[in-house]
């Protein structure tokens, strides 16, 4: 995979006016912008070397996008040293919790470390009445969607099913059935159409789950009905220890050509790229224009669980590779070569982050263990006889422990 670097290119009609087929050609550019930047990955059976729409380079440069600018157009220093912050304090919450469950204090955690320009772009795009169904590795847009960190982390604990109220943010609780949340969100997104919402929806998933039935029916149901949804896959190359190159035969993002809807690859590195063309997909499905691919071409940095060893099936190299790219670090640069951030936030902000740090292990130690019995609960909404009998089983079963006391 390479990135090009250098400015000075011929313009190029986007990935998302060239895809689809329904859509629209990103409104309000002015045409007056000098470069489209461009990066591609050959692999077998790809014809066309696809296009991926980058706003900063990975040394943090700002090129400019005849598409895309539009839409970060009015981007303030405040608003870039934000996403800044979104990102470093999402990594740390991340970072935190991966060494909880080292700790043993959690059962297991799905990191997002390299994913944070991908999350925090997509979500610093929603805006409060759209509606978010993630997988389980969404921490970054939890974060931008109001979820307080330590919540995400109780089913991780094994203490909860869930940890918050999806209705409270908008946020639907993490999915761990793989693509399954894309008909959710689809489903859901036809339901706010009907009720005359100009609302969207944003479903995530990953470069696998696209190799599943249910993103498949999501895409041709939305097409179909025009839901206002947004599918946004992170493509971060794996899907555990399977290889993009096993899933697909054509980059992800032209599936969508397909089902009939526009399909934009986006350096999922770059966050002021991510927040442009997400805020493109969101703000056609709100006026109506029917759904949009998102695909962010990103990297898994870490393993894909705690419970995984990625050097098993990747090479250290290729992480290298994609460390060159990484999505804070380029912003950093930015900010500093701009003369948009001092020192004294940079301190700042890592004294927030040791807080948040400390903040997220004191919640974890301090949640208590749940009744033993309320996984019984809920099952159905009445009583049921087949739960009362496994109750019953596991009572017995609990009483047979020589310290069953106060069971
Ligand atoms: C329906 C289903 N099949 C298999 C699994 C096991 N599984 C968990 S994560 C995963 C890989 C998902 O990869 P991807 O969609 O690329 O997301 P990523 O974990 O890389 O973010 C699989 C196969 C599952 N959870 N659900
Ligand atoms: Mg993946």
């Amino acid at each position: 995979m390479t990135v090009e670097s250098t400015a000075a290119r011929k313009p190029r009609r986007s990935a998302g006016s060239k895809a689809g087929t329904t859509g629209t050609k990103a409104a309000g550019t002015t045409g007056t912008k000098r470069t489209t930047r461009t990066a591609g990955k050959k692999t077998a059976g790809q014809s066309t070397e696809p296009e991926l729409v980058q706003l900063l380079t990975p040394e943090g440069e700002r090129v400019e996008n005849a598409e895309y600018d539009a839409y970060v157009a009015g981007i303030t220093p405040d608003e870039l040293r934000g996403l800044y912050r979104d990102m470093v304090l999402t990594r740390r919450f991340d970072a935190e919790a991966t060494a909880l469950q080292r700790q043993g204090e959690l059962g297991l955690w799905a990191s997002l470390l390299g994913q944070e320009a991908a999350q925090i772009g997509s979500g610093r795009a929603t805006r409060e009445d759209d509606y978010v169904f993630p997988t389980y590795r969404e921490h970054g847009v939890a974060w931008c969607r109001g979820v307080d960190p330590t919540n995400l982390l109780g089913m991780f604990r094994g203490v909860n099913n869930g940890g918050w109220d999806p209705n409270g943010n908008n946020f639907h609780l993490y999915t761990i059935v793989i693509g399954s949340q894309a008909l959710h969100a689809t489903g859901y997104a036809m339901g706010i159409a009907k009720d005359g919402a100009d609302s969207a929806v944003i479903a995530y998933f990953g470069d696998g789950a696209s190799s599943q039935g249910d993103v498949s029916e999501a895409f041709n149901f939305a097409a179909v009905y025009n839901a206002p949804v947004v599918f946004f896959c992170q493509n971060n190359q794996w899907a555990i220890s399977e290889s993009n190159e096993k899933q697909t035969r054509v980059p992800l993002y032209q599936r969508a050509q397909g089902f009939g809807f526009p399909g934009v690859r986006v350096d999922g590195n770059d966050v002021l790229a991510t927040l442009a063309v997400t805020r493109w997909a969101l703000e056609r499905a709100r006026r109506g224009e029917g759904p949009a691919l998102i695909e962010a071409w990103t990297y898994r940095m870490g393993a894909h669980t705690t419970s995984d060893d990625p050097t098993r099936y990747r090479h250290d190299d290729e992480r290298a590779a994609w460390e060159a790219k990484d999505p804070i670090l380029r912003l950093r640069r930015h900010l500093e070569a701009a003369g948009h951030a001092d020192e004294s936030f940079f301190a700042e902000l890592e004294a927030e982050s040791e807080a948040l740090g400390k903040r997220v292990r004191e919640a974890v130690r301090a949640m208590q263990d749940p009744d033993r019995f309320a996984i019984f609960e809920n099952v159905y909404a009445d009583g049921h006889a087949l739960v009362d009998e496994e109750r019953a089983q596991f009572a017995a079963y609990q009483a047979s422990f020589a310290d069953a006391e106060g069971v």
